[in-house]
């Protein structure tokens, strides 16, 4: 057994109690009420899901397992002379909530470089979709392509207790993780390169997927810094949600991170960061190529919204600040392409939206989002077929989902499923009857 499943499960053991003591000692303690406009309005605020793999504050951002981003890219052990940490080591921290050292790190790439093998099938999968079938789709279908792998579903048929499933799932989950590099790079090649490059087994999870997309450094590091920044944001979220809620059913990895996928493709959530570099490439036509001034920038903005649409990339349903996300890969733009051209729109972005937001008086949140700020990285490194965004999205988001679908078998979670109420009992309710 590795030291990460070992330690996992001392912290297991470890956990289940509070779990236990709290519904058989405090089951009956409220934690709120839910009103009409809550139960219409998309649950929001319900609080209603438990995670302690990351918790999202409204204007401090996320902590993931109590470390802000900050502190994360500071202590998190880092391959040598790079400046972001091995997602490995960022894996193994939400796993087991502890920070883990170098040597905890490097049996985490030895045993991925081991998992690493995606089955041919995949590819034969992946290359019988339509070529001009959505990234998203290629990336869902693949990962559900798999799902026959799944080590979950043999022990739960031979009978497993209940107390080991979190035990297959892990199983599954790093087979998972393994392998999503080379599936995103496989995707990314074959549709718009039509060559493949080959996994390097010396590299660590994050750079190696720069290597197969064929992008020299710092995009490595752009890689490794992108996977952890958009891991998990609490499990409310549609994604994370998504996937979650299919775990719930006993459903395996496979279906759950196939589920999670379909969710984070949509406009409102993870393919934001497309809509935002397609709204900024339409300024730009617009202007002629040339950066727009302040004023020029909020009648672009004033004009998106006249005409009925959100501005991609600002506001959230949670945070009530900009989201740390946005700060640090704007750091990193600040660092590595300060005079890029598109990184100049979204600075000029920056400085007019919020106050039209707020004048405008909708948007609760008129801050940018972590989708504000990811595209215009990936356009300056020359991935500039932004129908591929959501995918680079969604590898990372599959390490919080993952992370959080083994604790959910860990902790005996049940299958989920709220209560419904029709119209006519809520207008019941409001009238007092
Ligand atoms: N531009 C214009 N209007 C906006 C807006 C924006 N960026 N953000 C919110 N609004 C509007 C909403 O459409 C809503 O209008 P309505 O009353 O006419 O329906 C009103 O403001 C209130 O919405 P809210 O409570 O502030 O937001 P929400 O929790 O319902 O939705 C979100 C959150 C992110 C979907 C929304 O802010 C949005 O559409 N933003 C633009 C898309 C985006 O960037 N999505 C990515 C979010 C991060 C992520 O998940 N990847």
């Amino acid at each position: 057994m590795s030291e990460l499943k070992k330690k996992l499960a001392q912290k297991i053991e470890g956990w289940r109690p509070r779990t236990v003591k709290l519904l058989k000692e405090h089951g009956d303690v409220k934690l709120g009420d839910v009103t009409i406009a809550q139960a219409i309005g998309g649950m929001r605020g319900v609080k209603c899901l438990v995670t302690d793999i990351s918790y999202l504050d409204p204007f401090e951002g996320i902590r993931f397992r109590g470390y802000t981003i900050p502190e994360v890219l500071e202590k998190l052990p880092k391959p040598p002379g790079v400046e972001a940490p091995y997602v490995e080591g960022f894996i193994y921290l939400l796993l087991t909530g502890d920070l883990p050292t170098q040597n905890e790190v490097e049996e985490i790439a030895e045993e991925f470089t081991e998992r690493r093998k995606v089955p041919s099938y995949v590819f034969d999968v992946i290359n019988a979709l339509p070529k001009d079938s959505h990234p998203m789709v290629m990336f869902s279908t693949a990962l559900l392509s798999m799902q026959k792998e799944s080590l979950f579903v043999k022990q739960y048929k031979a009978g497993i207790s209940k107390m080991e499933y979190w035990d297959p799932t892990y199983e599954d989950a790093m087979n998972l993780l393994a392998k999503l590099p080379e599936i995103g790079a496989y995707i990314y090649r074959k549709k718009y390169r039509d060559s493949i490059i080959p996994p390097d087994p010396k590299i660590d999870w994050g750079g190696n997927f720069a290597h197969m997309m064929g992008i020299d450094k710092p995009y490595d590091d752009l890689s490794r810094l992108y996977f952890i920044l958009h891991s998990d944001h609490e499990s409310g979220n549609v994604s994370a949600h998504a996937g979650h809620l299919v775990a719930s059913a006993l459903s395996d990895s496979y279906f759950a991170v196939s589920a999670m996928i379909n969710g984070l493709a949509g406009p409102l959530h993870g393919l934001a960061n497309e809509e935002v570099l397609r709204w900024i490439q339409g300024v730009m036509d617009k202007m002629g190529g040339k950066v727009p001034d302040k004023e020029e920038m909020k009648q672009f903005v004033w004009d998106t919204l006249n005409s009925g649409q959100v501005i991609p990339g600002y506001g959230h349903a949670v945070l009530r600040k900009t989201d740390p996300r946005y700060t640090a890969q704007r750091e990193f733009c600040l660092k590595h392409l300060p005079d890029d051209k598109i990184f100049k729109y979204v600075s000029t972005l920056y400085e007019v939206v919020p106050d039209i937001l707020q004048e405008h008086g909708k948007a609760k949140n008129p801050w940018p989002n972590v989708d504000a700020q990811s595209g215009v990285i990936q356009w300056y490194y020359g991935v500039r077929e932004y129908d591929f965004y959501t995918v680079l999205f969604g590898i990372g988001r599959s390490i919080g989902v993952l992370s959080n679908i083994v604790w959910d078998r860990a902790l005996g979670y049940p299958i989920e499923r709220p209560k419904s109420l029709t119209t006519a009992m809520l207008e019941d309710i409001a009238s007092g009857k």
